[in-house]
């Protein structure tokens, strides 16, 4: 079976990467225009974070992880959105309690189809959305003893195994404890009780609140419980929330080759999975940005190494598959797993080919999260589609520039809020997986663990490298590049489609999905046929064609014409005398 690294295929350069049917434009000069209409302060700030991939084998520094400048339009989230909604909500019978206002609660309700389907004897609390609803009176007085009432009520009615508690801006600004209160419920109640202080403001963006949530869950419930799972080959997966159900093709995937998957942190995930997940022999991470740190600590307390895996795509799922099987030198498993990649191979290579036919040649632009804009090219890679520009939200150095940058990354003030734990060897429970011989051989072998390279390298020398991409370099990217997708997330998504481009929300799917292993593949890839080869985005006229500039309209001029409207948009002025109904300062 090949790695798919033999000679490139037609209509691919000679690096392998699809060639461009339409005509593309200098990046360079690009960038230069994306830039041009800033302030020089900001100028100078967004420069580093807009990167033209000169050398794929040298990656540039890139600014990520900076503050975002106030005024400019982010796709980002926050800290309290990365804790509660991305690492930590997933696990189905936790009882999750936003202590806040009632809106962090709100949007954090189901939004991000993280499924699951618990087995017949467990609960699933995660259709359920639990807050204090903080209203006035607590921003004043304090809210601790609502939210001790509150985790009185939650366990009276549902009797969980455990308690999570999130923490949301103004229990932050108003001191709250709730780690205390967190104690006294958990004597109290004699069940797991913990808190997270995850304020949406405790960091530069959602990244924050991962890693937050990292330390809670590895302090508060892994290592809870020593009984192994029975299996063969146990691996617990990492950085994979089952988006559309990706866990489960995961799972069904490494099923049908004979490895067993103690924990999915934290996908389709119970707790008490997630307190003897430390049982596993290996943890393999898809989305690094995430869990990096879980797996990291992991290692040090209880000796499970961990490698990079990308089950997003044929050639990554192939990769990944193989380099598990390498890991635990085991002959039965090894000819498993290559028996399963040609069955897997050979039922999505006709869906493959088929699709590539109608999408050779076109392109995408994908701006998302922490990994998904990285393994998402190998999924538009295999039906011929080049990726010209991509970009994370909220990834950082090493997501885009790889691991071995880790000792260069500058720590500032943001980062340092963030609580790095001590971890050291569990006296009982270390547990060395391999001997120092077994990773000796290994290593001639040419196996890495913890190896990351990151986006920029994987990426094709001249693409647009673009770090939390503001709304203005979004629209400029679609007039001069006009990419065939874009793939993004749910603020974006209508504005792009208004310009005439359809956009695949990776986020969330927009309903489909799964997209995970070699059957989510064949989903995507039919999808984006879909979506590309529809005549219907030629019918939408884009903004430039209808004004050569956008017209900042602040004041509502039912009155004005069309020429008093264009003249006050060159002088960025509103018509004040024309302003009826809405207030111009507004
Ligand atoms: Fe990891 Fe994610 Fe992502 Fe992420 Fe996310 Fe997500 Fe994402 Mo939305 S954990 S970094 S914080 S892969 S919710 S499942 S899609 S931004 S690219």
């Amino acid at each position: 079976m090949s790695d798919h690294a033999e000679a490139p295929a037609d209509g691919c350069d000679p690096e392998g990467f699809p060639i461009a049917t339409a005509p593309q434009p200098d990046p360079v000069a690009a960038r230069e225009e994306f830039l041009k209409i800033y302030p020089d302060k900001t100028r100078k700030k967004r420069a580093k974070q807009v990167l033209v991939n000169t050398d794929p084998a040298k990656p540039a520094e890139i600014g990520a992880n900076t503050r975002t400048i106030p005024g400019i339009m982010t796709q980002r989230g926050c800290t309290y959105a990365g804790c509660r909604g991305v690492v930590i909500g997933p696990m189905h019978d936790v009882l999750h309690i936003t202590h806040g206002p009632i809106g962090c609660s709100f949007y954090s309700w189901q939004t991000r189809r993280n499924l699951a389907r618990p087995h017949p004897d467990q609960i699933n609390f995660l259709q359920y959305s639990m807050t204090t609803d903080m209203m006035e009176d607590e921003v004043i007085f304090g809210g601790e003893k609502k939210l001790a009432a509150a985790i009185r009520e939650a366990y009276r009615i549902f009797k969980p195994k455990a308690i999570a508690v999130y923490a949301t801006c103004p229990v932050g600004l108003i001191g709250d404890d709730i780690h205390t209160v967190c104690r006294l419920a958990r004597e109290e109640l004699g069940i797991n009780v913990f808190g997270f202080s995850c304020e949406g403001y405790k960091g530069v963006s959602q990244s924050a609140g991962h890693h937050i949530a990292n330390n809670g869950v590895f302090k508060h419930m892994v290592g809870l419980n020593d009984t192994p799972d029975e299996g063969e080959f146990r691996i617990n997966v990492f950085g994979e929330y089952n988006i559309g159900g990706d866990a489960w093709e995961i799972d069904s995937l490494l099923k049908k080759c004979g490895i067993h998957v103690t924990a999915t942190l934290s996908g389709d995930i119970s707790y008490e999975q997630v307190t003897r997940c430390h049982t596993a022999d290996l943890n393999v991470v898809q989305c690094h940005r995430s869990i990096n740190y879980m797996a990291e600590m992991m290692e040090v307390k209880y000796g499970i190494p961990w490698i990079k895996v990308n089950f997003i795509g044929a050639s990554g799922s192939v990769k990944s598959l193989r380099k598990i099987a390498r890991y635990f030198d085991s002959k039965k498993l090894t000819d498993r797993v290559e028996e399963v990649i040609a069955q897997e191979l050979a039922a999505l290579r006709p869906v493959q080919a088929e699709v590539k036919a109608r999408c050779q040649g076109k392109t995408a632009a994908l701006f998302v999260g922490g990994s998904r804009a990285h393994h998402y090219q190998d999924l538009f890679k295999d039906i011929g589609m080049i990726t010209v520009a991509a970009g994370y939200e909220f990834a950082h150095r090493d997501d885009y520039e790889g691991r071995q940058v880790l000792p260069s990354i500058k720590i500032d003030a943001d980062s340092r809020n963030i609580e790095q734990l001590e971890v050291e060897a569990d006296p009982q429970r270390f547990r060395p997986r391999k001997t120092p011989e077994q990773d000796a051989a290994l290593a001639a072998g040419g196996f890495t663990y913890r190896d990351y390279e990151g986006m920029v390298r994987e990426m094709k020398k001249g693409a647009l490298v673009i770090d939390d991409i503001s709304h203005h370099e979004l629209e400029k990217l679609i007039e001069i590049y006009k990419p065939d997708v874009i793939a993004s997330g749910i603020k974006e998504k209508f504005i792009i489609e208004k310009m005439g481009i359809p956009c695949k929300q990776l986020h969330s799917y927009d309903y489909g999905g799964p997209y995970a292993a070699f059957t989510g593949a064949a989903n995507f890839y039919r999808e984006i046929d879909r979506m590309v080869n529809t005549k219907v985005w030629k019918l939408v006229t884009p903004p430039w064609k209808r004004d050569p500039q956008v017209p900042a309209r602040l004041v509502y001029q039912p009155k004005a014409s069309r020429s008093e409207a264009e003249e006050a948009t060159k002088t960025w002025k509103a018509p004040a005398q024309k302003a009826e109904g809405l207030n111009a300062e507004s």
